[in-house]
């Protein structure tokens, strides 16, 4: 089923490369799927990374940083509920993929943080990035940018979780 899914998917981004809201990256056992980052207020020095990344190999790998043309820094960051209120903290030692396994770096939880936005990051803009591996080393990915919500029903929201409705 989910093989059937996914030739569907793959079939749509072929006949619709412009539509296309599945992309994904390859280097030997890593898959990096969608990245994606979210558009940020004109004075805004950091930016959102959200991806998932596939193990396909027998080996664990760890993901432990990585660059973007967009910012000085690419950092990797996990977000905690203190006190109702949303925290985030830099990943010490970075991020393992067991065989087989696919970790999620989404908002609410681990994600990346662009630290040093170069300039606002654009809804309906790309920019590139590298992801490094301790086994696969650096993996080259676009980031594309997409509104608010656009992957429900995960939301940059996560980070200000403390608002009450
Ligand atoms: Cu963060």
């Amino acid at each position: 089923m989910r093989t059937v899914l996914r030739t569907a998917v793959l079939a749509a981004c072929l006949s619709f490369p412009g539509l296309a809201a599945a992309h994904e990256f390859k280097s030997g056992a890593i898959i990096v799927d969608h990245p994606a980052s979210r558009p940020t207020p004109k004075t805004a020095k950091i930016g959102v990374g959200y991806l998932a990344i596939t193990n396909a190999g027998t080996e664990a790998d760890r993901l432990v940083g990585g660059s973007s043309e967009a910012s000085d820094r690419f950092e990797l960051h996990t977000s905690e509920i203190v006190d109702g209120v949303a925290r985030m903290r830099p990943v010490g030692g970075g991020i393992t993929i067991e065989p087989g396994a696919t970790v999620a770096l989404r908002s609410g939880g681990t994600h990346v943080m662009l630290v040093g936005l170069k300039n606002p990051v654009v809804a309906g803009a790309s920019f590139k990035a590298e992801l490094v591996f301790e086994n696969a080393g650096a993996v080259p990915v676009e980031f594309k940018v997409e509104p608010h919500g656009a992957t429900a029903p995960i939301s940059h929201e996560g980070h200000v979780m403390g608002e009450a409705q």
